[in-house]
C-alpha cells in the first residue's frame, strides 16, 4: 500500500536510490521477494543471488529439525512457525512439525 513516502514500510527513496524508476511490488530481479520484500529483509533488489532462502532442513526423530536460513540481516526480528499440514495451523514449531514458514519484521 502506498501511504506518504513509502510503500508497505519500504521509503519510496530506497528503492529510487537502488533501482531508479522500478515498481516497488515488482520483483526486479527475479528472486521471488517483490522489491518493498528486499526491503525488509535487507536484501539487495537488484541482486538475484540476494534472497533469503532456508539453507538447511534435515529431520529428526522425535526433536526439531535441523533447520537453518540466509541471510541473517542486522535489526530484522525472524520468527519460525511450523504446522503439520500446508494449511496450518501455524504456531510454534514442535516435533510434529511438517511444515514451516519464516517472518521477516523490520521493528521501528
Ligand atoms: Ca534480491
Amino acid at each position: 500500500m502506498l501511504l506518504g513516502d513509502c510503500f508497505n514500510q519500504m521509503p519510496l527513496a530506497w528503492l529510487e536510490a537502488r533501482l531508479p524508476g522500478a515498481d516497488p511490488a515488482a520483483d526486479t530481479d527475479g528472486d521471488g521477494y517483490a522489491n518493498w520484500e528486499e526491503y525488509l529483509l535487507g536484501t539487495d533488489p537488484a541482486d538475484p543471488s540476494d534472497a533469503l532462502r532456508f539453507t538447511r532442513l534435515i529431520p529428526r526423530k522425535d526433536a526439531l529439525p535441523d533447520l537453518d536460513w540466509a541471510p541473517r540481516r542486522p535489526g530484522r526480528v525472524y520468527t519460525l512457525q511450523g504446522a503439520p499440514a500446508p494449511t496450518g495451523p501455524w504456531a510454534t514449531p514442535t516435533p510434529a512439525s511438517r511444515f514451516f514458514r519464516l517472518s521477516v519484521d523490520l521493528p521501528d
